[in-house]
């Protein structure tokens, strides 16, 4: 790897199902994206991730692999691949790859060899066990231990035929990999190194800190405290403890840098999508010197308004927030580097969580969260319709979620007798398809997304919220990240400067400076739906340069805000 290059690049994600369809068959695809290069080059962003276009049954859209080294056809072709790898490389923008290995599909040739029998050769590629001692296999109970899986239901799958169980902490169709095995994690390198002697820039890793499970000394996974499960399921148990940033992964990515990226010319990003990660383990991990990943995903700050589960809400507070941003911050401003994101697939819409999705409000917050993110320390990562100020769909009846998760935890809630208005209430907040509606390219009914039969309701709010109507708008949402895109390149402050939060209990105010020793920045962001009143010394910050102002030309006294608007100062 060369150097830390993607400390000032912006990171945009592109969810493929949703980004553009060429073939008209309503479900994005690679050729879909290849149209648009020029929209991500417009924008300014260094590198794209895409989420997985292997072969897959597409039982969680794509995140269950069934072969890592081709591509599925309803995204097109190997050949598309490096069509679109050739057209970015050509604007000068890097592929990432999403890589998810620590589970497969059932489907894989690998688990189809391991299922077929307790002697096969791949039977310890995965995570095989009897039932419980005393249970009869199949029956309720019965599990090897009592963790329930993400997508709700237990995290054990009985297999009839070969008669034992199998783990997978998400769908029963993603079994995990048992990394244990030698022969498992060279299979994963040298898939690995093909993708990159292919081109491609690097991985983003898929739950990448679960690889690593804790076995007790009895040789068996161990049980979860009953009634943790943060479901409507009493019985069954969260068993993270077991599985999240385990015993052996710093190992193993370390073993992973050192078989795949060293020695490689070819500048690569790693990124390390890591559930419950801590900001001690997060050091670890990307501390460059060390030898594991570039960074990782941290998930506290989007975990801040979950009560007992991601469905259950809690308000949020403004000083909560700061202070969970801040903490990371620090804790890794002398080793090691922060990802920096408000939302992607998995999660709700910035604007309609963090912000104020309201007509009055939408376009200032969307800018405003956008300016706060970005003056951050580490790389932002731009989710597709978040450029736009997308917001979360109103979706009003199950049938119209497509999501494995949202419908598993309705099933679920239903079942153990929740009123189902209460649940879609809780879906229309939370769920994961408010960020996997069409990319609105135009006001038209089907967002200039397809031609034919989007597989996944549009947002109706397309016709004004798209790319077309902001394209030639200097007061945008769009117009504004592409500002901010540019300030990173322009002003080394930005990447490099030290954190420093101001004012951390004022319930409206965002405010932090980003000092090096020749500038230094000041970023003032009303963060509320109200005026604010900001008591800042603000001695030596004038006359100043008013940057990425949300407001037109920037706030008349910035002792004084309106709602959700916000500045960067700059001195030198
Ligand atoms: O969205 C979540 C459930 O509430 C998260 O816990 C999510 O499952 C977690 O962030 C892991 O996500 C990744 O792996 C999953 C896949 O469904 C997600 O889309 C992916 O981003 C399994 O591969």
């Amino acid at each position: 790897m060369s150097g830390a290059w993607w400390r000032d690049q912006v990171v945009y994600q592109v969810y493929p199902r949703s980004f553009a369809d060429a073939d008209g068959d309503g479900i994005g695809d690679l050729r879909g994206i290849l149209e648009h290069v020029d929209h991500l080059a417009d924008l300014g962003v260094g590198v794209v991730w895409l989420s997985p276009v292997y072969a897959s049954p597409q039982d969680d859209n794509g995140y269950d692999i069934s072969d890592y080294q081709a591509i599925d056809p309803v995204f097109g072709t190997l050949e598309d691949l490096d069509a679109l790898v050739a057209a970015l490389h050509e604007r000068g923008i890097r592929l990432v790859m999403d890589l998810v290995v620590n589970h497969t599909s059932d489907e894989h040739a690998w688990f189809v060899e391991s299922r077929s029998s307790r002697t096969s050769d791949k039977r310890d590629w995965y995570w095989w066990a009897p039932p419980r001692p005393g249970h009869v296999g199949g029956e309720p109970g019965a599990e090897p231990t009592n963790w329930v899986s993400f997508f709700s239901g237990p995290a054990w799958e009985w297999d009839e035929a070969s008669g034992e169980y199998f783990l997978h902490l998400f769908s029963r169709k993603q079994p995990d990999l048992n990394w244990e095995n030698p022969q498992v994690r060279s299979a994963v390198h040298a898939m690995m190194r093909w993708w990159l002697d292919r081109g491609v820039d690097g991985f983003r890793m898929d739950v990448i800190d679960m690889i690593s499970k804790t076995v007790g000394p009895d040789g068996h996974l161990p049980d979860g405290v009953p009634g943790s499960a943060g479901t409507a399921e009493p019985t069954l148990a969260d068993g993270s403890a077991a599985f999240i940033t385990g015993p052996r992964l710093h190992e193993f990515l370390h073993e992973m840098h050192e078989e795949v990226f060293a020695g490689r010319e070819h500048p690569v990003l790693t990124v390390g999508e890591c559930p419950g990660i801590t900001v001690e383990e997060a050091v670890l991990a990307t501390d460059p010197q060390r030898r594991e990943v570039d960074m990782v995903f941290q998930f506290e700050h989007v975990d801040l308004d979950h009560g007992d589960g991601k469905w259950d809400h809690r308000p949020l507070a403004l000083p909560v927030l700061k202070a969970s941003l801040a903490r990371w911050q620090e804790g890794l401003a002398d080793a090691g580097w922060n990802s920096l994101y408000w939302d992607n697939h998995d999660q709700p819409r910035a604007v309609s969580r963090f912000g104020d999705d309201g007509p009055a409000h939408r376009v200032a917050s969307a800018k405003t969260l956008a300016t706060v993110l970005h003056l951050h320390r580490g790389t932002p990562y731009v989710y597709q319709g978040e450029e736009l100020g997308m917001a979360n769909v109103p979706f009003e009846r199950i049938e119209d979620y497509r999501d494995i998760e949202s419908r598993g935890h309705y099933r679920a809630a239903v079942a153990a007798g929740q009123d189902p208005a209460d649940v879609l209430v809780a879906l229309r907040r939370t769920s994961r398809d408010n960020a996997r509606t069409p990319m609105p390219w135009d006001g038209s009914p089907t967002a200039g997304f397809t031609t034919g039969t989007p597989w996944i309701g549009v947002n109706p709010e397309n016709v004004t919220v798209n790319v077309a109507a902001q394209q030639g708008d200097d007061d945008s949402v769009l117009a504004h990240y592409r500002r901010l895109i540019r300030l990173r390149k322009e002003e080394p402050a930005v990447v490099e400067g030290r954190f420093a939060l101001l004012l951390p209990d004022h319930e409206q105010v965002w405010a932090f400076t980003r000092t090096t020793p020749v500038t230094e920045l000041l970023v003032i962001a009303n963060c509320s739906s109200q005026e604010a009143q900001v008591q800042l010394d603000l001695t030596g910050w004038t006359p100043y340069d008013a940057l990425v102002p949300s407001h037109g030309d920037g706030p008349a006294d910035v002792g004084t805000l309106r709602p959700w608007e916000s500045v960067v100062l700059r001195r030198r």
